[in-house]
């Protein structure tokens, strides 16, 4: 197992839209960011991953880029940009920036000239195909509902859009636009940045037939079709020569659609092309017969085998991420713990089981103060262009009644990881004194920064002795993960080994007691971390509601 940095860090990703107003504007900036460097510094985290920051229209808050080599105006400027990365290596945490090359604006220049004419010189920076009896030219849906096909007057052709139709997405078969992402990442690597998360990566090269998918509960195929593509690993090792190999870089590649087959080449220990990847089936272990829109629990079971099949799957063949939240998934201890009488112990005992794993942590802002889903009041109090775009799609064409969908947004929407960081019990959790862009869950006055940096048995003061544990242990990072009792709906156990050294992690997932039969092995050993400050290794352990502690020989 080769040992790396990017393999004993710890990353914290800040959408900045919600992490701090420092202008009143009611919108997250990157001065506001700059401010908190020392709370991220206090959390121990070494990397920052921060959500896109580029000139954009905000169709979707920012993943819709229209300057890749310029800051979005509500966030401050360059100077800013320049002024948060010297902060933050001043710290010795480093950088990552969200590259989101799938697709860029349709404001983008390059865009603007594509579709002047057939013949401009840009046409084939993006994916055009004529129409098909009367319509689109096949049946692929948009994430964000519709057809993933616009009609453009001008030339009489569709342009595909995966995303929205002011998201085009970028045609990766064409060496100038390869190119061209080369020389932006180049550029902002050389002014310092240390990495990239890359957006959707998995979806850049596009089959070679458009050809029609299976339907899914709104009558469009899914994006499945264009995942993990013939080139695609190509593309890759062409960016890891020409970029990434020009500096120490971390990079992890959101891959929608990805499996374990595919993982172990994208994230390959030869580092041909990427470190890690955010691969999505733990995300999906809760989905409904009608895909995400439900307010179904998962099955321990399921979430078992499944985090089992990544841990063993890339065990010494490539590297995990391990993550439970960030800007496009729920808070964790609602979907997976209890956000009411159990929540800091349930959110202790969801970091406890994820980041004892073997994989590159990645903790999603609020997390580590046990943040959660948000009472939305109704379709108004919602800004996500996915869940607004759902919501009249799928109640117009009377899938779901309105008060089935909303139940589902409160489960699901991304907007439950989007509202402002609670950093005090101030107004506005103290996030901005103007109106946010979005509203406060109503719950910072309890869940705040401020009380939580106050207390020793606050969630935030436990991630920071996590992420402690972890720096201090080498068979955290390059240990063996075993799982134990596969079959148990309450239980989450298995064991990390590193040579002669042998942890044991057991979580109660439930809010009933359980007994655990603690294996013979560690009856003599110690409790390295717990979320229960009295509790002692026993032959047959009581896990109590929503225990978890991580045991040694
Ligand atoms: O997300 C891609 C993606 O797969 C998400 O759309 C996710 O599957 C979905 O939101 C879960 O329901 C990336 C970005 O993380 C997301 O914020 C962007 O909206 C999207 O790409 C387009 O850039
Ligand atoms: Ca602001």
């Amino acid at each position: 197992m080769k040992k790396r940095w990017w393999k004993e860090c710890v990353v914290y990703q800040i959408y900045p839209r919600s992490f701090c107003d420092s202008n009143g504007d009611g919108i997250g900036d990157i001065k506001g960011i700059t401010s908190k460097m020392d709370y991220l510094k206090e959390l121990g985290i070494d990397v920052i991953w921060l959500s896109p920051v580029y000139q954009s229209p905000n169709d979707d808050n920012g993943y819709d880029i229209s300057d890749y080599q310029a800051i979005m105006e509500e966030f401050g400027t360059m100077e800013d940009f320049d002024e948060m990365l010297a902060a933050a290596h001043a710290r010795g945490i480093r950088l990552v920036m969200d590259l989101v090359v799938n697709h860029t604006s349709d404001e983008h220049a390059w865009f603007a000239e594509s579709r002047k004419s057939p013949d401009n010189p840009y046409r084939d920076y993006y994916i055009w195909r004529p129409g098909k009896d009367g319509g689109a030219p096949n049946n692929w849906g948009s994430c964000f509902s519709g057809s993933a096909w616009e009609y453009d007057g001008a030339t009489d052709m569709y342009y595909l859009h995966l995303f929205s139709r002011k998201q085009p997405d970028l045609n990766w078969d064409n060496p100038v636009v390869r190119d061209e992402v080369f020389g932006m990442m180049n550029w902002w690597i050389d002014k310092g940045v240390d990495g990239f998360r890359m957006d959707v990566i998995s979806l850049i090269s596009k089959p070679a037939q458009f050809k029609d998918g299976v339907p899914g509960a709104n009558g469009y195929a899914g994006f499945e079709e264009t995942a993990n593509g013939p080139h695609v690993h190509e593309y890759l090792q062409e960016m890891r020569k020409k970029v990434l190999n020009r500096a120490d870089t971390i990079t992890v590649g959101e891959c929608s659609g990805v499996t374990v087959e595919e993982a172990r080449k994208y994230a390959n220990s030869d580092e041909t092309e990427l470190n890690m990847v955010f691969q999505f089936e733990h995300m999906d272990v809760d989905a409904g017969e009608k895909g995400k829109w439900t307010d179904r629990r998962a099955d321990l079971r399921d979430l078992k085998a499944v985090l089992t099949k990544w841990q063993k799957a890339l065990e010494d063949a490539a590297w995990n991420s391990l993550y439970w939240e960030n800007h496009d998934q729920p808070r964790s201890v609602s979907r997976f713990g209890d956000d009411g009488t159990y929540r800091e112990t349930s959110a202790k005992m969801l970091a406890t089981c994820l980041y004892m794993m073997q994989g590159t942590p990645y903790i999603y802002q609020g997390q580590e103060l046990g943040m959660t889903n948000v009472p939305f009041a109704g379709i108004e109090e919602f800004r996500d262009i996915e869940s607004v775009n759902a919501y009249h799609e799928l109640t117009g064409q009377g899938v779901f009644s309105e008060e089935e969908m909303l139940r589902y947004l409160r489960c699901k929407s991304r907007d439950n990881a989007r509202t402002p960081f609670q950093w005090s019990a101030e107004e506005n959790a103290g996030f901005t004194t103007g109106t946010p862009w979005i509203m406060v869950n109503p719950n910072y006055t309890k869940i705040n920064a401020e009380e939580q940096r106050g207390r020793e048995t606050s969630v935030f003061h436990y991630f920071r002795k996590l992420i402690r544990l972890r720096k201090e242990n080498e068979v955290i990072v390059y240990g063996t993960y075993d799982l134990l009792l596969p079959e148990s709906e309450e239980i989450y156990a298995y064991t990390r080994t590193l040579g002669d050294e042998k942890l044991l992690v057991a979580c109660n997932f439930t809010a009933k007691e359980v007994s655990f039969d603690m294996p013979e092995e560690f009856l003599g050993g110690e409790i390295l971390i717990g979320n229960y400050e009295d509790a002692e290794i026993e032959k047959n352990m009581k896990l109590r509601p929503y225990e978890a502690a991580v045991v040694n020989r």
